[in-house]
């Protein structure tokens, strides 16, 4: 059954904004447009990337769409709440949808202003609302026709209060049942010519596993939870298999934890050889768990490049990020995938609340004593519903959050912005003189 003035699902991420970044289409509404088309809902995608506002408000309105689901991140939430106030003068009767990385973790923040909010997997139970609103008369008086406690993770402010259910989550044996997520809205052409520019690869992300069970005192993982679930190798490559046919060269396997279950990683590996699909792929890993058994096939299954979180010098402050793993095994994972010709990406984060100037050093000193590829530097981001957010909870504003990968601390900080800032520009230098001295690797850059 089709619907009149259906759902549209918006991405409110404007390139202009940081031109340099990496692009990848949001997987997130494209998961979501499949199960609505499985369920005969009409739908259509926005993906605001290489658009302009302007040309976006002005589509949207023109369809006049019943249902109007926003994707938002850490960095989107202004976006998202211009489009909600200029779309809600253009389109009175539409029901105005959050879900995603932000609402998930907090909710009230979107409830105030949006009809409906999801928390977690939003697949589990959107599509499903929104054939059901539409089908129980499609204009935002009608929600009170649905009995709005049958969606788990919907939250809803009902007089004057907002009620939430938490996150919800796909179950363990359910994924082989959802429907390959639809790209088919994205200008690959545009996505293929940007990544090509930056990183010499016509990349792409997927998602392969969902879920992570550590516990990092700094990562914000609500939406997958911590059950770890890995679909049919089956589905995985029918798939990459679409992707290769889009003209996508390199996949970046986006998953919180794809190395984390060594038997699934060897089955992969062999499907890959044994298929013989014309993609390189990269991932990113934790530092334990790996064999050279195992990095050796990664490589034959033609992984090019790893990313590592090795985060920190000092063993006290991967203790304080509860990483559950030592700066030994970073640096024995760092040797084994560089051993095997694998590129090594190596992701840190100084200025952690509790680490010491000394401990920032031994992190500087570890990045330049090791044979990465790539270096990247954060300081801590506190995101909602993280150990680290209870820590330091008394953040400046929501707006701070529009900042990503600067040196600026969103919360009072014992250390100081300029010498970390200083300090991180002076490695940088320093790593990359050490490269040039070191002649050019034999791998593809993916940065
Ligand atoms: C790929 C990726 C990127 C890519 C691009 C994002 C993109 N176009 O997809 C790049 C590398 C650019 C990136 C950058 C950043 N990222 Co990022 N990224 C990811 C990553 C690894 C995968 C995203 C993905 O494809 N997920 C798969 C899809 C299917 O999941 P999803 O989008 O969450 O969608 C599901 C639900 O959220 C929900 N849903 C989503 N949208 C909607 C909409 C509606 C209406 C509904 C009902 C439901 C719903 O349903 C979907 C299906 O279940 C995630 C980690 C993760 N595990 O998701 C981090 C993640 C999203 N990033 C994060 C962060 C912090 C950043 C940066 C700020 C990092 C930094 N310090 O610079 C920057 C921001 C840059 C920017 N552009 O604004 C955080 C966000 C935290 C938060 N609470 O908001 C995450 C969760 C990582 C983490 N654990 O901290 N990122």
């Amino acid at each position: 059954m089709n619907y009149k003035g259906g759902v549209t699902l918006v991405y409110p991420y404007f390139l202009s904004r940081d031109p340099v970044e990496k692009l990848f289409p949001p997987l997130g509404i494209a998961y979501l447009a499949s199960q609505l088309e499985e369920l005969g809902v009409s739908v259509t995608v926005t993906d605001c990337t290489f658009e302009s506002f302007d040309e976006v408000i002005d589509r949207i309105a023109g369809s006049r769409p019943a249902i109007i689901g926003i994707s938002i991140m850490v960095t989107m939430s202004r976006n998202a709440f211009e489009l909600l106030g200029k779309l809600r003068e253009r389109l009175p009767g539409t029901l105005f949808v959050a879900g995603g990385p932000l609402p998930t973790v907090n909710p009230a923040m979107f409830s105030e202003k949006f009809d409906v909010v999801f928390c977690g997997e939003g697949d589990v139970t959107f599509p499903r609302f929104c054939r059901d609103y539409l089908s129980s008369g499609s204009f935002p008086h009608d929600l009170k026709n649905l009995d709005l406690f049958s969606y788990p993770g919907l939250s809803v402010k009902r007089d004057g209060k907002i009620v939430s259910s938490p996150p919800v989550h796909h179950p363990s044996g359910t994924l082989d049942r959802l429907p390959l997520p639809d790209r088919s809205a994205f200008d690959h052409a545009r996505y293929q010519a940007a990544m090509e520019k930056n990183t010499g690869l016509k990349q792409t992300s997927l998602i392969v596993t969902r879920g992570c069970p550590f516990s990092c005192d700094f990562c914000s993982k609500p939406v997958w939870g911590s059950l770890f679930r890995k679909p049919p190798l089956e589905k995985v490559f029918s798939e990459i298999e679409e992707l290769a046919a889009l003209g996508y060269t390199c996949l970046w396997i986006a998953d919180d934890c794809f190395t984390l279950d060594s038997e699934y990683l060897a089955a992969f590996c062999h499907e890959m050889i044994r298929r013989d699909v014309p993609v390189s792929w990269t991932c990113l890993s934790r530092v334990d768990r790996l064999t050279p058994g195992i990095v050796d096939l990664m490589k034959r299954a033609g992984c090019i490049r790893v990313y590592l979180g090795l985060e920190s010098g000092s063993n006290e402050t991967l203790r304080l990020m509860n990483k559950q793993v030592t700066v030994e095994q970073g640096i024995r994972a760092v040797h084994l995938f560089s051993r095997a010709g694998i590129g090594t990406a190596g992701f840190f984060m100084v200025g952690y609340p509790g680490e010491t100037t000394e401990s920032i050093e031994k992190t500087f000193d570890l990045v330049l004593s090791l044979p990465l590829d790539e270096a990247w530097f954060t300081i801590p981001l506190p995101l909602p519903a993280t150990p680290l957010f209870d820590r330091v909870a008394n953040l400046a504003s929501w707006d701070d959050w529009e900042v990503s990968n600067q040196v600026k601390f969103v919360y009072p900080s014992e250390f100081d912005e300029r010498w970390l800032g200083r300090r991180i520009s002076d490695t940088m230098d320093a790593f990359r003189k050490k490269k040039e001295v070191g002649g050019p690797r034999k791998h593809h850059s993916t940065t």
